[in-house]
């Protein structure tokens, strides 16, 4: 099986301070630089950004500001020897986007969240990346009859043909996930992403990244979603975490839950060469909300530990006697193989 080393990251957001929708924070928030230097101390390659990670207080700022200080921030990853994986624009805070971006009912909403977006690709351009991921985290539905189905796939073709528009380089990553703020999202799965880059202007410069705990919450295999992707050439950015069942999202750490699973996705991204053409592998997960401020990157390093043993359990995996199992249709032996490979066997 060819072998290539590979590249992780996560985002200032994954060192969350631990409130919850019951209760306050349970650890100090700290300032972006603390944040940057445990990414580097703890021999992270990358970080990822929301627009506003990258320009505090955007909304507030002229386009020669919030330039500079794009420019300002490169300066510092590049000092730190640190990439930027990509930007995407935090549609779900602003009070233009209370029902919905690109699918809001107000059109004045929907230029802001379009406006917004073209910034974002302009921040991603200054700090060296041409991936916009875009979570469409409120376009969706809380009841039924609220929106029209087939205008809102309108309205979000439109928006990605604006963006699409705007920067020739920049390709944009749907990070689908079926429900959570929303009852339900109107991409809720790869399929419907993959699907939705054939009605824009630009099919290649569309694409996707996928977060297992967001394929477990649509009832799919995350290594299956993944091979899906990767048979487009289409997965260009992965949040790896976990999740127990039918939940809120819980953001847990990789393998978690589900060892099994969690080498069931390793080995497909092995592969399918995942990382071979510069992508990324990005953790997605939180702290336990009891996780005390000095174990405060354990959720992080220890993901990427689990990632990296998987990486060998996954290359250690005996291909071949899984291959005459296969051929002999003994599944039920397959099973056991698979499980004393994990057990340490
Ligand atoms: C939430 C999403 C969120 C996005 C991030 C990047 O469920 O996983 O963390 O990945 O905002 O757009
Ligand atoms: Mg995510």
């Amino acid at each position: 099986m060819p072998t290539h080393k590979y590249r992780f990251c996560f985002g200032p957001w994954n060192i969350s301070p631990g409130q919850d929708p019951y209760g306050p924070p349970t650890r100090r928030d700290q300032p972006f630089d603390w944040k940057l230097a445990q990414l580097k101390k703890h021999g992270f390659d990358a970080m990822m950004f929301h627009d506003d990670d990258a320009v505090p207080d955007i909304d507030s700022k002229s386009n020669k500001q919030i330039f500079a200080e794009a420019k300002e921030l490169k300066k510092r990853l590049d000092g730190e020897g640190i990439a930027a994986e990509m930007v995407a624009p935090r549609l779900w805070f602003a009070p233009e986007t209370i029902d919905g971006a690109y699918t809001s009912n107000d059109p004045k909403h929907r230029k802001y969240a379009i406006e917004r977006s073209k910034r974002t690709i302009d921040i991603a351009k200054i700090l060296g990346t041409d991936i916009l991921v875009l979570w469409l985290a409120r376009e969706g539905t809380y009841i039924r009859e609220a929106k029209s189905g087939r205008r809102s796939i309108d309205l979000i073709v439109e928006a990605l043909d604006a963006m699409l528009a705007h920067d020739k380089k920049i390709r944009i990553a749907i990070e689908p996930k079926p429900n959570e703020p929303m009852d339900h999202a109107y991409v809720p799965t790869i399929g419907h992403a993959l699907a939705l880059a054939h009605l824009t202007r630009d099919p290649k410069r569309v694409g996707c990244l996928i977060e297992s705990a967001h394929a477990i919450l649509a009832g799919l295999d995350p290594a299956d979603e993944i091979d899906f992707a990767c048979a487009f050439g289409k997965l260009w950015s992965l949040h790896l975490n976990d999740q127990n069942g039918l939940k809120y999202d819980q953001d847990r750490p990789f393998g978690c839950t589900n060892l099994r699973s969690a080498f069931d996705q390793v080995r497909v991204l092995e592969r399918n060469g995942y990382g071979k053409r510069g992508e990324f592998v990005c953790f997605d997960v939180h702290p336990f909300r009891t996780t005390r401020e000095e174990h405060w990157l354990a959720h992080l390093v220890n993901s990427r530990t689990t990632f990296q043993r998987l990486v060998e359990k996954a290359r250690s995996f005996d291909e071949k006697a899984a291959q005459t199992l296969v051929k002999d249709r003994d599944y039920q032996a397959l099973d056991q193989m698979v499980i004393e490979h994990l057990l340490g066997k």
